[in-house]
């Protein structure tokens, strides 16, 4: 399969290294990451270490049969825009936050299908991405229901070793990753702490709240989620990826922007009742944003 990864950061260079061991794969980010990646190769290292030699750029090609789009939420509007005269099969997005596909569908004319993602990575060095823990990419239509496209997609990642589950139910799963969101990256990335220092005490509290308060938003906009698994997943989470350094963590690190909007801000937009934890989260973060400058660093 020719696969196109739009946003070659942590999650996009991993999982486009993984695919190009199998796969044409063409890399589109920033430099220097693609012109070192176009001229060494990937490395990736950690929980299994390979090179492989993708094709690299700041442009997407004019046609591939898949668009994996793992650009942070505020850059899904230009991902589409930069993918909209290209001629594709499917398009998958795997990104935080909510909206995103919508984002997508409207500009393309194809497929477009949701995912979620909890394989761990971060980007270290230009053509060096640290692999940091093994997941699980679930996908589907993102109306939900069944999908050859998403059952395509699912098989050319399963070729390429990449553990998948083509899914009927992607609206439920993207809430439940919301509210997993929620629990973690602001508290983590305000308390600068790995994702495991939520495991007990206020953290605990801090992130169980978003969680429920999360699941009551679904509710609200007619979604099964009930409180007790939002806090569940988000535990079990906070337990598999204790090590991690959370993707809004990794932002406040580096001074770039958050997806702060897409992911608590999200909730507090869509809720009908006060969402106090989800609106206290979005305030500081929003506020870290505004001081250091960083809402206009990408
Ligand atoms: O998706 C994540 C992120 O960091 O954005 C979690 C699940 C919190 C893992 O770190």
């Amino acid at each position: 399969m020719d696969i196109v990864v739009v946003g070659a950061g942590s999650l996009g260079s991993l999982l486009g290294g993984l695919l190009a061991r199998e796969h044409d794969v063409t890399l589109v980010g920033r430099e220097p990451h693609v012109g070192t990646v176009r001229r060494a190769g990937l490395d990736v290292v950690g929980t299994e270490s390979f090179h492989v030699d993708p094709a690299a750029d700041t442009d997407p090609p004019a046609g591939a049969d898949l668009a994996l789009v793992t650009v942070k939420s505020y850059d899904t509007a230009d991902a589409a825009a930069a993918l909209a005269d290209c001629s594709l099969e499917a398009c998958l997005s795997v990104q935080n936050g909510m909206g995103n596909e919508g984002t997508l569908a409207a500009e393309l004319d194809c497929p477009v299908l949701a995912g979620t993602c909890t394989y761990g990575a971060n980007l270290v060095d230009p053509g060096r991405v640290d692999f940091t823990g093994r997941g699980e990419v679930v996908l589907g239509a993102r109306e939900g229901g069944p999908s050859a496209a998403a059952e395509d997609v699912g098989t050319a990642f399963e070729a390429a070793g990449v553990e998948t589950t083509v899914a009927t139910d992607m609206p439920t799963r993207l809430w439940e990753k919301l509210a997993v969101n929620a629990a973690i990256n602001a508290t983590t990335a305000l308390a600068r702490v790995e994702n495991g220092a939520l495991a007990d005490g206020p953290g605990r509290t801090l992130a169980a709240d978003a969680a429920r308060e999360t699941a009551r938003v679904a509710r609200e906009r007619g979604v099964d989620l009930s409180d007790d698994r939002a806090v569940s997943l988000a535990e079990r989470v906070i337990r598999d990826t204790a090590a991690n350094r959370s993707s809004m963590l990794q932002d406040v690190e580096v001074g770039r922007r958050t997806e702060i909007a897409a992911i608590n801000g999200y909730v507090v937009d869509a809720a009908t009742t006060p969402v106090p934890v989800n609106e206290t989260l979005t305030r500081l973060v929003t506020l870290w944003e505004t001081r250091t400058g960083s809402e206009r660093e990408r």
